[in-house]
């Protein structure tokens, strides 16, 4: 596996502006993906967040196992972690508003008490590229005011935006990038296309990708490709050169690892969720 590393300047500014809009917000949405939500999160961000109210809001949870969702919104809350799951391209977006005002009830009722007139929530989203800061920004505003796309916006100078009439967005969302010694998270993140595909070699995470599949949804992947019990029951490396040749690419392995990766983010291959919640230690 090829080295993924971001640019550590790069990481060090990301951060110190978040630091900096965080001042402004009640509470802060940390966005991470349903299908990775430990995978997708930027480990440095816990320590920027100590002191902060925050939801982390589980994007595109239309991807991802719904069992898997459910365990890790329970997890995460059981930790004292508020979490909610949503698709931000269909759906209703209530869920956040309301998990916003359940977080700053006490807040909201200090204010009161000391006579505080506004009593408006500010939030403002965070997470690495590409999981769905200006999909979700725009649902809960209702126009199309944060560009969405690939690419992470230019900074301008800031604005408040109304979602609702008792909480406001700050317009522009905290870039993170993800951080990952763990080449799997790597590979994970490869695989669902948050990290660039010049970033990573693609045979490695088609194979991580097989691994998966074969271990968690082995149908899909016999069904998908036309793979026999006993072709999808070899090793990894094998699954891939049986996958390729029914795709037709002959030895293009290659070829086939991006068609195969491809699919997988279409979910071609059905929903999935690559991130397991921690086991409880005191089980085993
Ligand atoms: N299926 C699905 N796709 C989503 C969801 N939220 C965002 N996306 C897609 O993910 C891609 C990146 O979204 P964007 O909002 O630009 O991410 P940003 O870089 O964090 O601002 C776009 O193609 C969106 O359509 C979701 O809840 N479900
Ligand atoms: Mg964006």
């Amino acid at each position: 596996m090829a080295i993924i590393q971001w640019f550590p300047g790069h990481m060090a500014k990301a951060l110190r502006q978040v630091k900096e809009n965080l001042k402004a917000v009640d509470v802060v949405l940390e966005l991470v993906d349903a299908r990775l939500p430990e995978s997708s999160r930027n480990p440095q961000l816990e320590e920027l967040l100590q002191d902060k109210l925050s939801i982390i809001v589980l994007t595109k949870m239309d991807l991802a196992d719904p069992k898997a969702t459910k365990e890790w919104i329970e997890y995460y809350e059981s930790m004292g972690q508020p979490a909610v799951a949503v698709n931000s391209n269909a759906g209703n977006l209530k869920i956040i508003e309301k998990k916003i005002k359940e977080v700053l009830q006490d807040k909201l009722e200090a204010r009161k008490q000391k006579g505080i007139l506004n009593t408006k929530m500010r939030a403002m989203c965070i997470g690495i590229p590409n999981v769905g800061k200006s999909t979700l920004l725009n649902r809960l505003v209702k126009k199309n005011v944060a560009q969405t796309g690939n690419k992470p916006g230019v900074t301008k100078s800031q604005q408040w935006l109304k979602a609702g009439k008792e909480l406001q967005l700050l317009d522009t969302p905290g870039i993170l990038w993800p951080k990952f010694e763990d080449p799997l998270v790597g590979k994970k993140l490869a695989l669902t296309g948050a990290i660039k595909d010049t970033l990573y070699n693609k045979d490695d995470v088609a194979l991580y990708a097989i691994e998966h599949f074969v271990h968690h949804n082995k149908e899909a992947l016999k069904e998908r490709y036309r793979l026999s019990e006993e072709q999808v029951d070899d090793t990894s490396v094998e699954v891939l050169l049986s996958i390729t040749k029914n795709m037709g690419f002959k030895d293009d392995y290659d070829r086939a690892s991006e068609r195969l990766i491809f699919e997988i983010r279409k979910s071609k291959l059905g929903r999935y969720t690559l991130d397991d919640v921690p086991k409880d230690p005191t089980e085993v």
